[in-house]
Formats: C-alpha cells, sequence, structure tokens
C-alpha cells in the first residue's frame, strides 16, 4: 500500500480522499492555487504544495507542477478526484512515465470511453444494448439523413465528443434535419474541436440509471447496484438516490450483468460508471434500458452507493492501484436501505439559479434526524468566502434510511435544518423538490424538473413572523448582545420588566421594516410588527437566526431569510469608513481600476470593476470625493475589504 499520495483535486473531493487515506495511514499531500491557500483541503494534508494563481487552467489543469509537487513531496500516486484532469488520458500517461500510479483506470480505457461514438461500437460488440441509432464513420449529410429515416423520428443527433448533454439536437421533422445537423456540427467544433456526429432514436421521457461498477488489475469487475441521477436541471444532476425507485430484481440482474459486461470489455480497473437511458413509459423493463455513456472516475454521488453497501469507494480505489485484488466478491456486496444525495449549491434558484456570492458567515448542518442519518461531504468551512473560480458547491448532503419513505423524510427534515447566512443557496428549491409528489412518489424523470421548475424555485417572501424574530435578534443585538455570536446569548441578561417598545431599524430588501421590541416582565418578549404582536420566550428563537456584519439571517424550514440590519458596532466603523472609504460589496478579483489616489471623483463614477462568480461588477463613487488610496488591479477581496480611501473631509 501507498506510503504518501497526492490528491490532484479541491474543495470536498479532496477532503473526503484524505479523510480515507488517513485512516488507512497514508500520508496526503495536498494542492493548491492562489484562491485555495485558506482552504479546508489544505489544512486537512500533512503536506500542501502551491500550484499557482487561482484559475483553474494556471492550477489545477496544470499535470506537469501536479507531477512535480509529487515528486518534491515523494508521493507514490495521484487521486485525481473527478473534474480536472480525472479523465485525461494524457495526464495519466504523463503520471505513469514519471514513474508515479494514477488512482484510476488506463488511459486506454479513458480513451475507449472518451468518443461516444466509439464507445457504443465497442459495448455493441460486448453485447451491451446501446440505443438504437447510428455510430458508424461515415458522416455525409445524405448518409445521415437515410440513417435518420431508418432509424424513425424524432431522433437526436449527438456529438461524438460531446457527453453530459453538450452538443445534442433533438429533430422531429426530417424537413430540419440538415439544419439540425448543421448547428450541431458547428456547435461540436466549437466546444470539441470534433464535428464528428451519431444519431440516435429519441427516447421520451427518460430516466437516468447508472450502475456503478469497479474493476481490478487482475480481470476482477464487480458491480455495486445503481444509482437513480433523473433528478437533473440542464445536465446537471441536482438530487441522486440508489437503489432507483421501481427498480426489480430482474431489471437489475439485468443492468448491472450489463454493466460488468461493459467494464470487462475493456479490461477496467478501478471507480467507474456506466449510464444507461431507460424508457421507463411503462415501467422498468429489461429490454428497454441502452448504453449512454461509461464516465472513468470516481463520481460526485458516489455517496449514496457507499451507503446503501456500507463500502469505502476510496479505499477500494487505493486497493485496486496498489495492485490489490478487489476487496470483495460479487456475492458479498449487499444493498440495504435506501439514500438520497443532495447537491447544496451558492446559487439563486429563484432567480434562475444566477450564481450567488458571499461568505459563509454562519454555516450548520444536522448532524441527525428522526427518520435516518445524516452525512455532509464538504470542502468549505464557516468564514469562507464562496470562491468565483470554481463550481459553487458548498456541500453534498447525504442521508440515509431504512427505505425510501424514510430516507425521503430524513432527506426533507435535514434540508430544513441546514443553517447557511452569508450566501444564498438553493436549499428551498432541494427541499420542495423532496416534498414534490410525483418525486416521492419515485415518478421521476430526466424532464420532472424542467416541467415543474417554476413552482419548485417560486421564492417564499418573508412572513411576518420571520421580520419578527429579525427585530427581536437586533434588538438583542443592540444592547451589547452582539458579544457572541448567538443572539440569543444575552436574551436571558434582559430585565424583568416591561421595557418601552423599542424601534428596529430593519431592512429586508429595499423595504424598512417597522418593527418594535419590548420585554415582558415574565422574561418573554413582545414584537410588533405589521400590525401583529408576537410573543417569545427567550429561547423559542435559538439557532433560527444568524447575525453577521450589517446583517440578520432568521431561518424558517429550508429558507433563510437576510435583513440588513446596520450593525451599532460596524456603525461606528462605517461611520468612519461611511465618509472615508468604499468596500467590497462580495468577494472577487479587482480586474480593472479607473482612478488612482489623488484624483478628485464625482458622486457616480466608475472606480473600479470587480469580477465575482464569472460576473463583472462596476464599483462607482457614492459620493464626490478626493482619492487617497484604491486597490490594485489583480487583488483578490472578500466582501467588506476596503477598496477605496477618501480624503476626510475637513469637520467644522
Ligand atoms: C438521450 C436522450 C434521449 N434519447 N439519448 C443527456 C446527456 C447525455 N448523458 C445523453 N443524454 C440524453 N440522451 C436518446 N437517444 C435524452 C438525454 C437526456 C438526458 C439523459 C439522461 C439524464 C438527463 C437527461 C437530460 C436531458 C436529455
Amino acid at each position: 500500500m501507498f506510503q504518501k499520495i497526492l490528491i490532484a483535486n479541491r474543495g470536498e473531493i479532496a477532503c473526503r480522499v484524505i479523510r480515507t487515506a488517513r485512516s488507512m495511514g497514508i500520508a496526503t499531500v495536498a494542492v493548491y492555487s492562489d484562491a485555495d491557500a485558506g482552504a479546508l483541503h489544505v489544512s486537512m494534508a500533512d503536506e500542501a504544495i502551491h500550484i499557482g494563481p487561482s484559475a483553474v487552467g494556471e492550477s489545477y489543469l496544470k499535470g506537469d507542477r501536479i507531477i512535480e509537487a509529487a515528486q518534491k513531496t515523494g508521493a507514490e500516486a495521484i487521486h485525481p478526484g473527478y473534474g480536472f484532469l480525472s479523465e485525461n488520458p494524457d495526464f495519466v500517461d504523463q503520471v505513469t512515465a514519471a514513474g508515479l500510479v494514477f488512482i484510476g483506470p488506463s488511459s486506454s480505457s479513458i480513451r475507449a470511453m472518451g468518443l461516444k461514438d466509439a464507445a457504443k461500437r465497442l459495448m455493441e460488440k460486448a453485447g451491451v444494448p446501446v440505443v438504437p441509432g447510428y455510430h458508424g464513420e461515415a458522416q455525409e449529410i445524405v448518409v445521415l439523413a437515410s440513417k435518420a429515416r431508418e432509424i424513425g423520428y424524432p431522433v437526436l443527433i449527438k456529438a461524438r465528443a460531446g457527453g453530459g448533454g453538450k452538443g445534442m439536437r433533438r429533430v422531429d421533422d426530417p424537413d430540419r434535419f440538415a439544419e439540425e445537423l448543421a448547428a450541431a456540427r458547428r456547435e461540436a467544433k466549437a466546444a470539441f474541436g470534433d464535428d464528428r456526429v451519431l444519431v440516435e432514436k429519441y427516447v421520451e421521457k427518460p430516466r437516468h440509471i447508472e450502475i456503478q461498477v469497479f474493476g481490478d488489475n487482475h480481470g476482477g469487475a464487480v458491480h455495486l447496484f445503481e444509482r437513480d441521477c433523473s433528478a437533473q436541471r440542464r445536465h446537471q444532476k441536482v438530487i441522486e438516490e440508489a437503489p432507483a425507485p421501481g427498480m426489480t430484481p430482474e431489471m437489475r440482474k439485468a443492468m448491472t450483468e450489463a454493466a460488468v459486461k461493459a467494464a470487462k470489455a475493456i479490461k477496467y480497473s478501478g471507480a467507474g460508471t456506466i449510464e444507461f437511458i431507460v424508457d421507463a413509459s411503462d415501467g422498468l423493463k429489461p429490454d428497454r434500458f441502452w448504453f449512454m455513456e461509461m464516465n472513468t472516475r470516481l463520481q460526485v454521488e458516489h455517496p449514496v452507493t457507499e451507503m446503501v453497501t456500507g463500502l469505502d469507494l476510496v479505499e477500494w480505489q487505493l486497493r485496486v492501484a496498489a495492485g490489490e485484488k478487489l476487496p470483495k466478491i460479487q456475492k458479498e456486496i449487499t444493498l440495504s436501505g435506501h439514500a438520497f444525495e443532495a447537491r447544496i449549491y451558492a446559487e439563486d434558484a429563484s432567480k434562475g439559479f444566477l450564481p450567488a456570492i458571499g461568505t459563509l458567515h454562519h454555516l450548520r448542518f444536522p448532524d441527525h434526524t428522526e427518520s435516518g442519518t445524516v452525512r455532509i461531504e464538504t470542502g468549505v468551512r464557516e468564514g469562507d468566502a464562496i470562491s468565483p473560480y470554481y463550481d459553487p458547491m458548498i456541500a453534498k448532503l447525504v442521508v440515509y434510511g431504512e427505505n425510501r419513505e424514510a430516507a425521503l423524510g430524513a432527506l426533507a427534515d435535514a434540508l430544513d435544518h441546514v443553517r447557511i447566512a452569508g450566501s444564498v443557496t438553493n436549499t428551498p428549491f432541494l427541499a420542495a423538490l423532496a416534498r414534490d409528489p410525483d418525486f416521492a412518489s419515485g415518478n421521476v424523470d430526466t424532464g420532472l424538473i424542467g416541467r415543474k421548475q417554476e413552482e419548485l424555485t417560486r421564492a417564499r417572501p418573508a412572513g411576518a413572523s420571520v421580520k419578527a424574530l429579525a427585530a427581536l435578534a437586533v434588538a438583542n443585538a443592540d444592547s451589547g448582545g452582539r458579544k457572541s455570536a448567538d443572539p440569543w446569548s444575552s436574551l436571558t441578561g434582559y430585565a424583568h420588566f416591561h421595557s418601552i417598545p423599542r424601534r428596529t431599524a430593519l431592512r429586508y430588501g429595499e423595504d424598512a421594516v417597522d418593527a418594535r421590541v419590548a420585554t415582558r416582565g415574565d422574561g418573554r418578549f413582545e414584537v410588533e410588527v405589521e400590525g401583529t404582536a408576537f410573543a417569545f420566550s427567550a429561547d423559542a428563537v435559538s439557532g433560527r437566526a444568524a447575525l453577521w456584519p450589517g446583517h440578520v439571517t432568521v431561518f424558517d424550514g429550508p429558507s433563510g431569510y437576510t435583513f440588513s440590519a446596520p450593525d451599532p458596532l460596524a456603525r461606528d466603523v462605517d461611520t468612519a469608513a461611511g465618509a472615508a472609504s468604499l468596500r467590497a460589496p462580495m468577494p472577487g478579483l479587482v480586474k480593472i481600476v479607473r482612478a488612482a489616489a489623488g484624483d478628485a471623483v464625482a458622486k457616480g463614477q466608475p472606480l473600479l470593476v470587480l469580477e465575482a462568480m464569472k460576473m463583472e461588477h462596476t464599483i462607482t463613487a457614492p459620493h464626490d470625493g478626493l482619492i487617497t488610496e484604491i486597490a490594485s488591479e489583480g487583488a483578490q477581496v472578500t466582501d467588506g475589504t476596503v477598496l477605496v480611501r477618501f480624503k476626510e473631509e475637513e469637520t467644522v
């Protein structure tokens, strides 16, 4: 077994691999970019090597720097995680040429599965069912159009170098085939540098059921049952589960046998996933599933398989890469219970899933629920900024229950107890999906979210009781309760008499919240808001509100409602800073600076451009003034960082 491995990845998967490596007594080396210098995976590893600037092309995709870091630290093997270089066959060859072990499949396996047409031909030859269609070498339009007619419309044109839904075109009308083919080719050429296509019969309302497979270097190959990943939005998986709802022993036998056959056909080694598309219009039938593609890596959703088999897939990866046989034979691998994984993202589902920005000022997850266990996989800590450089996934919430109903209850309950303040998240959307009747009944297909997106993403406005809780939290903070992060720690310090109602200066979006807070004699609190009086005990709201600089977030089920609340302490600072400085509204990169120290600027004049979450934000002068300091181009800032200082106005 390896003494030391390098993890060529970041975020939750890097933390995940380090955790198992540590449990096996294997030393770990992390690699990190500028933006990840303070990241969790860096602190978890035994050693850490800086590999370059924040942009992935300058760091995590720099295979030579990663190999150099492994050699420098004496790591014998490299775990790629997923994404980045995990399915780059040239990187695998470079690692091997450097005398290191790539923890994953051979470069030939990756190449064999990389082009969808060749992959399908290989699977067909191995006796694995593939979607009826044409995946030959001929690309002339007359040939393709003739094949489309033979297949029967509707058909799907797919880029052979594509994957994950990129470069696909559905054609219902034969008269539009030529123009759709031309468009598909242009898109494929632009995206993959390869405009060759295949044509398939379109499977209506498909389900996505995938089989986890594992091979070793001794000819062994097994399956670890199925996962259903049909709950997708724009080819991004949202909630995954194992086992698949409605799966029958007959169907499972047929799919798992096909998957193992596929793995053996390419002498696959390591963790892999065979993706099938399933026509479930008449239930799950063994003659209605077809090979879609093979993922030659460990997948994001592998934890649901781990939960229902009780196995550690990263441990298996390490053992197989070190030359060991598969740890179990097929009949020793059993399935019990049910698991879900929900991907928690910094994105605003109510605004078209706009990427969100911010700092995770408050980050808490439930550690259990009444009907099942909870497992959190994350690469961030409370206080981390959502990086504008990488996938804004905050955490994977994985739950396990003895059956699907229990697991789904655990999922909904756990989502209701996620507490994240400082950035908008998709948690309300995930909770709505978990509670959707079709999803709950297992009636899931890949179009479900698209069909119901409006109702699943509709934002629920803050109710009066939520506003009352916010007011109470701020009132308490104003009276000096801010010393502790928990706004409730000093509430009990209130004198036990009726206080005079205090107004609170809260804002919710653009609206002022007019609330009055009073202490009642019995140690309870009365809050009046929008004409309604609410009575609270000191601890009735504990754990439901988070105070962070200039804000309070109140949690109501899976939703967090954030109010701006001028922080009494920050107000002093802001007063000084308000006249004299301009702070970053969000974490990001100072991309362009349009002014300099010594410049006299006018209110509204653009001063700099901040790049955050792949968007540019122009920061303008809040008032006329003379600049004394301004951030430099290329500076990486977090929200609240002072970007510009103005000459203090002479006080009379
Ligand atoms: C299909 C299909 C219908 N018919 N192929 C999407 C990404 C890639 N894995 C292949 N995909 C599809 N291939 C035929 N012949 C529908 C999809 C598809 C899909 C498949 C699985 C999961 C989610 C999906 C979302 C949209 C389309």
